[in-house]
Order: C-alpha cells, then sequence, then structure tokens
C-alpha cells in the first residue's frame, strides 16, 4: 500500500545560526514536497508567509497557539486514517522506527513537522527579524513562540486522526501518560468517537521492569477517551521495538 508519504528526515537535520531561518524553512519546504508528491498542492512561499505572521514583531512569551491558525489553514495535508501514530517521551525510539518504514505518520512526518523539527525561532516587539538564538526555552513562558506552533501543530495532527490510532508511550517512567504533556493536554482531548475508531497504546518497557498497562496513569488516559472509542494497551519489550527497526523488513504488524 502507497501511502504517499517518503520519510524525509535524512535529508535535513542541520540547523541554522547565522544562516536565515526562511532559507532553512524554504529548503525543508521544498525537500519535503520533491519526496512526498502528494503534497505538491502546497506552495512553500506562500506556507513561509502564513508561518512568519504568527510570531515576527511579537513578545516571543506572548504567542498564543492561534496565531499559528493562518499557517495550518495554509497547509494541505491528507489525512492518512489508521496510520497515525502519537507519542510522548519516546521521541527517539518511534522516530528510529517511522524513519525504517512507512506503515505509520507521526506529526514529525507532515510537512510542518518535518520543516520545523529540530528548529528554533522567535521574533522581538517593534522588529520585522526573525531570530533563531536568544529565543525563549520551552518552559521560559507558556505562550512561547516555539511551545505554541508545536501546541498548534498537534492539535491539527490530532484533528485529523481517523480510523485506528496508535500512541507510543514510556514505560520506563514513573507517569507514561503524563498530564502536562501535549499527548494528554492536547491530542487525546481532539480523538473523536466520529472519526477515531480505537486508540492502541504501545507501551515501551525495558524487559519486564517499570510500568505496566495497569498503570494509573493509562487508567486515566482510558477514562478520559469517549466511551465509543475503543481503548487497548500492550506492553512491548524495547529490544523487540529495536529488532524491528534493525529489519525494516519485518511487517509492520509483528511489531507488536
Ligand atoms: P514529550 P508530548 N523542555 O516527549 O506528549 C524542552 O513530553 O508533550 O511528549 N522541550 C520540551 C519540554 C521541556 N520541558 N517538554 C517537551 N519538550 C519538547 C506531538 C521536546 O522537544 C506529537 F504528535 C520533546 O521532545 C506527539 O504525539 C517534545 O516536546 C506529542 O505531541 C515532546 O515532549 C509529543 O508531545
Amino acid at each position: 500500500i502507497s501511502l504517499g508519504v517518503v520519510h524525509s528526515h535524512a535529508l535535513s537535520s542541520s540547523s541554522p545560526s547565522s544562516e536565515s531561518l526562511k532559507k532553512t524553512f524554504i529548503d525543508k519546504c521544498e525537500a519535503f514536497i520533491q519526496n512526498n508528491k502528494s503534497s505538491s498542492a502546497n506552495n512553500c512561499q506562500k506556507i513561509w508567509s502564513a508561518f512568519q505572521q504568527a510570531f515576527v514583531g511579537r513578545d516571543p512569551c506572548n504567542v498564543p497557539m492561534e496565531a499559528y491558525d493562518p499557517l495550518i489553514h495554509t497547509v494541505i495535508q491528507d489525512p492518512v486514517c489508521n496510520r497515525m501514530l502519537f507519542w510522548s517521551k519516546t521521541k527517539k525510539i518511534v522516530h528510529d522506527f517511522t524513519e525504517k518504514r512507512d506503515c505509520f505518520l507521526t506529526l514529525e512526518d507532515t510537512l510542518v513537522g518535518f520543516i520545523m523539527n529540530g528548529l528554533t525561532w522567535c521574533g522581538k516587539e517593534e522588529s520585522n527579524e526573525t531570530f533563531t538564538t536568544g529565543c525563549p526555552g520551552w518552559t521560559d513562558c507558556v505562550n512561547n513562540t516555539v511551545r505554541s506552533f508545536w501546541n498548534r501543530a498537534s492539535a491539527a495532527f490530532a484533528d485529523a486522526a481517523c480510523g485506528d490510532v496508535t500512541a507510543m508511550l514510556n514505560g520506563s517512567i514513573a507517569t507514561p501518560f503524563s498530564p502536562t504533556s501535549i499527548f494528554a493536554t492536547i491530542e487525546v482531548k481532539r480523538f473523536k468517537a466520529a472519526k477515531v475508531k480505537s486508540l492502541s497504546v504501545v507501551l515501551v518497557t525495558k524487559e519486564n521492569k517499570g510500568t505496566t498497562c495497569d498503570d494509573p496513569s493509562l487508567q486515566d488516559l482510558q477514562k478520559e477517551i469517549e466511551p465509543k472509542l475503543k481503548y487497548n494497551c500492550k506492553a512491548v519489550p524495547e529490544s523487540k521495538i529495536q529488532d524491528c527497526i534493525s529489519h525494516p523488513d519485518t511487517a509492520c504488524g509483528a511489531c507488536w
């Protein structure tokens, strides 16, 4: 089955320092479109304009997620039912996994997620400039330029969810369903039973240690989703996922 998605992680991961954010943005945007023909209706210049208006000339600690609405509405992105992969505290293993195979799609495999992954940016009051250094960190202020982007992009990704959705959570930490995570505060709240049939949690564990699917935080997750939405959870040893990463020919369905 062709998803019309080519994982483009390898194309560019360099971060700009003195080089302009615009060039990095347009280059990554065009590289993505080259490799994902299903997104060829997008215009990178138009997307850049919609993106930069969210934060240029604004206090970098006062950019609400709604500032990125024009960006989200400018991007043309096909929903990919049954293949959407959400994650929390599992960034590395999830992307090592999706990089090797086309059966799952994360936010970072979509156009805006791919472009902004690894980048830092912000504006300044009374300035037309775009900065890539000296920007507020993730927890320095609630409405910071970068965090609001990821909140808004995550909301759009979750709004597009349909069919069977998967979430890879970390079974090596005390609270795999962290109440302050983007997954808990934004994504789960947007799964609608009218479109989403089921939520399958893959709890990545270190060899029979750590949390299990009975964990209280996962019970909270189950309570949080609409009752019509089916829920299941499976603890999967990290080594099993690592095996699947090393053997990309293994069918995705055999990985957990
Ligand atoms: P995460 P989420 N300081 O692994 O559920 C700096 O907690 O929130 O998973 N950077 C941070 C901080 C922090 N305190 N907290 C989070 N981040 C950044 C989008 C950092 O880059 C996808 F669709 C970390 O790797 C997933 O389903 C990233 O946020 C979901 O949202 C994820 O934090 C993952 O977000």
